[in-house]
């Protein structure tokens, strides 16, 4: 059993490679956005209550995705959890270092997917496009003005984790900016190494 975490700007390719490592080994993909995009899509109080903030492109706060992490830790493990856009701050890494071994579990990779922002633009407006031409509607944060807010939250919140992850021995950097299987190789290239 493996377990990693996706770290990386928005659009840096954390979704696109968990879902293709869910579908060859078996693993388990926790996608706080994706828990977060289901609350707010089923009504609850928590997804009223992150709606706004989602949008925007801010961080929702620790408490809540803690909260939703605890809970899914407890469930399946199969061949090991891929953390997909978690933690986003030093105070929820903390935390996940806390609940895996309350587990008896340990995080063998994080992996940090490295693209300019140049093509996180061009990926996100590019994804933005896609839904619309599909006859739906985009993803409410995937425009200009929320994914300015979204990259600020990321290098001011989330990479300071680069550095902590570093100095565990634990940080893998791969480039991200390669095609969807060439990525997937190099991230192959880590968990088989
Ligand atoms: P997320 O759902 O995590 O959104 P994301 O960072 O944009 O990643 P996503 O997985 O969707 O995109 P991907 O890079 O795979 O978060 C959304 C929001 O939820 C946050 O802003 C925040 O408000 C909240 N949130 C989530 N987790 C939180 C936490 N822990 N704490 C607080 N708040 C939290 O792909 C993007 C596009 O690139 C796709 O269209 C894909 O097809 C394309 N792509 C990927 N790889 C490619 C490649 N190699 N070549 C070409 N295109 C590629």
């Amino acid at each position: 059993m493996t377990n990693i975490i996706l770290l990386g700007p928005p659009g840096a390719g954390k979704g696109t490679q968990a879902g293709m490592l869910v579908e060859e080994r078996n693993m388990i993909q926790l996608s706080t956005g994706d828990m977060l995009r289901e609350a707010k899509d089923s009504g609850t109080e928590m997804g009223k209550i992150v709606a706004d903030v989602m949008a925007r492109g801010d961080l929702v706060t620790d408490e809540i995705v803690i909260g939703l992490i605890r809970e899914k830790l407890q469930g399946d493990k199969a061949g090991g959890f891929i953390f997909d856009g978690f933690p986003r701050t030093l105070a929820q890494a903390d935390a996940l270092g806390e609940l895996m071994a309350e587990q008896g579990e340990t995080l063998d990779h994080v992996i940090e997917l490295q693209v300019n922002d140049e093509v996180l633009v061009e990926r996100i407006v590019g994804r933005a496009a896609e839904a619309v031409a599909a006859g739906g509607t985009a993803r409410a944060d995937d425009n200009a003005e929320s994914l300015k807010i979204r990259l600020m939250a990321y290098y001011k919140q989330t990479s300071p984790l680069i550095g902590y992850y570093h100095a565990k021995g634990m940080l893998k950097g791969v480039d991200g900016l390669g095609t969807m299987d060439g990525v997937k190789a190099d991230i192959a290239g880590v968990l088989d190494a």
